[in-house]
């Protein structure tokens, strides 16, 4: 045992033994301010951050014949049922969400009467959906033809990215959409815009979403390409 002068007030013998409860005393208040920095920090990163980026906003126009599916559609991307659809009797405005944008997506009905008043709500559009349906008669898919082919030449129009929906896949008498390309004449009166073809129906909403998501790529591009199948 060491001995400490007789004037001291401790001992050596006394400060060594305290020495490992100090440092394990010292290392313990060091964990804790660590613990405290890092759950400081993690409820900065969770709470305190601010709203996420707003997402760029997309005014589209919806054309398309009477039964073709777009409001059906439409409702389906925005969630809801499209149980008990009626015709469009003049439009409809829907905001449909994705991941990076917001569509605002104008419908405007296809029957006969209304067709006619179409162009006079094309003003302001970024984008144009047509919706066709598939498995119509000779007669209507001409009709559509002639739409489409007066939509891709109008004035207000003709530089915006289309995506045409060849809905009704799931039907047996539904065109193919090499068929529908063909005879629509999709490739030389669409040369050098921006389109997208794409079949699709009611049933797989996941390809009607890829177009959609591929619809916004084209929105978004500074330097488009100009053709897309
Ligand atoms: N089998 C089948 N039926 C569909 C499909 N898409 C829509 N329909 C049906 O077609 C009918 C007409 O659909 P709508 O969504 O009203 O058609 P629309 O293009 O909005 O018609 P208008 O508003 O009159 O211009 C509804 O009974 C839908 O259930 C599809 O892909 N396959
Ligand atoms: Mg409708």
């Amino acid at each position: 045992m060491v001995q400490g002068f007789p004037d001291m007030p401790f001992r050596f013998s006394e400060w060594s033994r305290k020495l490992p409860t100090r440092r394990m005393s010292e290392c313990i208040q060091i964990s804790f301010a660590v613990c405290r920095i890092g759950i400081y920090t993690c409820f900065r990163a969770l709470c305190c951050k601010g709203p996420p980026p707003p997402r760029p906003e997309y005014d589209l126009v919806c054309i398309g014949l009477s039964g073709a599916g777009k409001t059906s559609m439409l409702s389906k991307l925005c969630g809801e049922s499209p149980e008990n659809v009626v015709s469009t009797t003049g439009f409809s405005i829907k905001a449909v969400p994705f991941q990076n944008a917001i569509l605002n997506v104008k419908e405007l009905g296809g029957a006969d009467n209304i067709r006619k008043y179409w162009s006079r709500y094309y003003q302001g559009s970024q984008g144009v959906i047509f919706v066709l349906d598939s498995a119509a008669s000779e007669e209507e898919l001409e009709t559509s033809r002639k739409e489409l082919h007066s939509a891709l030449q109008h004035p207000q129009l003709c530089t915006l990215p289309f995506l045409i929906l060849a809905n009704h896949q799931d039907k047996p008498a539904a065109r193919s959409v090499q068929e529908i390309k063909k005879y629509f004449e999709l490739e030389p009166l669409a040369r050098g815009k921006r389109w997208i073809l794409q079949p699709c129906s009611l049933d797989d909403m996941n390809a009607i979403k890829d177009s959609f998501t591929q619809l916004i790529h084209l929105l978004e591009e500074k330097n488009p390409e100009p053709v897309r199948m």
